[in-house]
């Protein structure tokens, strides 16, 4: 069969993508490895920048986001028993963010292209990539009967995340790879509790990072820096939540709403930023060609911030025969990558014990905190990128 643009990975990034190029009149097939149950019940990102909120919302899946996603004023960092709170609106001329989970998101796009027809084929298998250099690539795949397809595209996108088949088919010396791996990584869980705070808690402590999060009412999300080696098993749900109280301490003897622990996973921390986003008619979109540390909140923002100019590309082709804005994908979406990155990696320094921090060290990220929470300067910016960078500043 033959499509304009074949797309790889129905996640964020794919969905969105298929969702923008139909509303421009540009037809597309995603192929996803998963099945359909197995990308929805997936549990990853909460928080959405205001901008992915306006996206989600202008191309008719924004619905149930506003109706049952949260809207978040601020954030509190907690440092030396005390929290401050940032406010967004306040600091940035009226931005919020929404915590929505991202299976939510995953489910409102699924649900809306395949009831405007979209074609979504899931549970593939073995997809490869063919005649990238050419103006004809193909993709080749096993479909979820066991029968060997292929797709004749005008372009291919892989939005197929940090371990897809993308990224891999680029020739060896085409791309530049920037890393940086943590030295630390994250201890999740999911609970059945109340939500300890009606906003999230970042918090700095000798003893390393925690996080208080939340899904609903009813289940909460929650953080603890760990050594990326630690296993699951060495954690006691009496243990996780002593942690956590010794971590979220306040002078005024605040403690986190405990309940029981139904999730446990263990996620490490890298910063890592692939150059350029494109090889011959494939482009790289999302966590396949960039990925950050979850502290920032941005990875599943910055998929969309991809998407959008790589959408603005495919339209300019498309309806003018212009491929310039295309060419250019990469190095505008790079703009905002790069900030993204730095963002995320400031936040991550600034929260973190890493193994060898000496004392200095630590009254350096106490005199940080201090700054960017009493400084209306400092907590701007921090709000400013919080919310999401305004486009002009990342394009
Ligand atoms: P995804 O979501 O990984 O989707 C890729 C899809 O491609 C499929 N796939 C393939 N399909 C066909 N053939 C193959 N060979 C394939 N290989 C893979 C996969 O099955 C999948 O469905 O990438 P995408 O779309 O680029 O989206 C990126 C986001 O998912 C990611 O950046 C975020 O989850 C990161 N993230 C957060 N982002 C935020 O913006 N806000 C947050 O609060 C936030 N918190 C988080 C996070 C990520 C976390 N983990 C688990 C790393 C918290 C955590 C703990
Ligand atoms: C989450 O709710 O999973 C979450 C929220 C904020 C972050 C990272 C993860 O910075």
């Amino acid at each position: 069969m033959r499509t304009q643009v074949g797309i790889i990975g129905a996640g964020p990034a794919g969905l969105l993508l298929s969702q923008l190029l139909h509303l421009a009149g540009i037809e597309s097939v995603v192929l996803e490895s998963r099945s359909r149950d197995a990308i929805e019940a997936t549990i990853r990102a909460g928080i959405l920048e205001h901008g992915t909120v306006d996206l989600m919302e202008r191309i008719g899946a924004g619905e149930r986001l506003k109706r049952e996603g949260f809207r978040h004023d601020g954030i509190h960092l907690r440092f030396d028993g005390q929290t401050r709170r940032i406010d967004f609106p306040e600091l940035t001329g009226g931005k919020s963010v929404y915590l929505y989970p991202q299976h939510e998101v995953i489910k409102d796009l699924v649900a809306l292209r395949l009831r405007l027809g979209g074609d979504i084929r899931f549970a593939v298998r073995n997809v490869t990539l063919h005649d990238l250099e050419t103006t004809a690539p193909r993709l080749k795949y096993v479909n979820s009967q066991g029968a060997a397809e292929e797709i004749h595209c005008d372009y291919i996108v892989g939005c197929d995340g940090t371990n897809g088949v993308s990224k891999p088919s680029i020739p060896e010396g085409k791309l530049k790879t920037y890393e940086k791996v943590y030295p630390f990584g994250w201890f999740g869980i999911l609970c059945k509790a109340p939500p300890s705070s009606d906003e999230l808690i970042y918090a700095q402590h000798q003893r390393g990072f925690a996080l208080a999060s939340t899904r609903s009412p009813e289940i909460q999300r929650m953080y603890f820096q760990v050594d990326p080696t630690e296993k699951v098993q060495n954690w006691s749900d009496d243990r996780i939540w002593a942690e956590f109280r010794a971590r979220l301490e306040t002078r005024d003897g605040w403690l986190p709403a405990e309940g029981p622990i139904f999730s446990k996973v263990i996620v490490g921390m890298r910063s890592l930023v692939t150059e350029p986003m494109q090889y011959g008619r494939l482009f790289l979109a999302g966590d396949a060609a960039h990925v950050v540390p979850p502290t920032g909140a941005k990875g599943l923002n910055l998929a969309a911030a991809d998407v959008q100019v790589l959408a603005n590309g495919f339209e300019a082709f498309y309806r003018r025969g212009n491929s310039e804005p295309l060419l250019r994908y990469s190095d505008m979406a790079l703009k905002r990558i790069w900030k993204a990155q730095r963002f995320s990696w400031w936040m991550t320094s600034l929260m973190h014990r890493a193994p060898g921090d000496d004392d200095f060290r630590y009254q350096m990220q106490m005199a940080e905190l201090d700054y960017v929470t009493s400084s209306p300067l400092g907590a701007a910016s921090l709000a400013e990128n919080y919310v999401g960078l305004p486009m002009q500043y990342a394009s």
